[in-house]
């Protein structure tokens, strides 16, 4: 069997990246505030909101994602805002990138006009979309991303501080 993709989830802060990832992991952990780097022992991981919003901490995100085979752009259904820092995920052109559109099961979801909000930003990639709380949808997800193999087999472990 071939090696799991290495995937990277990277979004803005409360967007469900950690939640997914755990989702994806099928591990039943709940997330906590992600306060460092997350990886699976095997080159999968969860990073910071943080990383997203401030400016200083852009050259930390492309450092730590800089291995990554697919890149996962998380975006809340409920959220119409785009704070995608420019050139974020144009940095490595062999890196598959899409978006995933989280918590379409909220009320106020809007995912046709998340979609379409991501399309005029130019976003170039597939967009899926994703309730972590509801197995199918999880596993229809990993399904769509080729990750359908990959579960929970390696302790999680948190090796990197956010520098600050
Ligand atoms: N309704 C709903 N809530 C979600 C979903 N995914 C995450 N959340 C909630 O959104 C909040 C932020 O999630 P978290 O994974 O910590 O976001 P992160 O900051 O991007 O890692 C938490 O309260 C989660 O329980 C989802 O698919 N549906
Ligand atoms: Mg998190």
């Amino acid at each position: 069997m071939s090696a799991p993709t290495r995937f990277a989830l990277l979004g803005p802060v409360e967007a469900g990246k950690s939640t997914l990832f755990h989702a994806l992991r099928g591990d039943g952990c709940q997330a906590r505030k992600t306060q460092a780097v997350e990886y699976d022992g095997e080159g999968c991981l969860d990073t910071p909101g943080e990383f997203f919003s401030h400016p200083r901490l852009y050259h930390a995100l492309i450092n730590t994602i800089a291995e990554s085979e697919l890149l996962i752009y998380v975006h809340p259904a409920n959220d119409l805002q785009w704070r995608m820092p420019p050139g974020l995920l144009e940095v490595n052109a062999r890196q598959r990138v899409v978006a995933v559109i989280s918590k379409i099961d909220l009320p106020d979801a809007q995912a046709d006009a998340v979609e379409a909000l991501l399309r005029e930003q130019g976003f170039p990639g597939d967009i899926l979309r994703v309730s972590s709380l509801r197995p199918d949808s999880v596993a229809a997800l990993k399904a769509g991303l080729g990750l359908s193999n990959y579960a929970v087999s390696a302790a999680a472990h948190s090796t990197e501080q956010v520098e600050r």
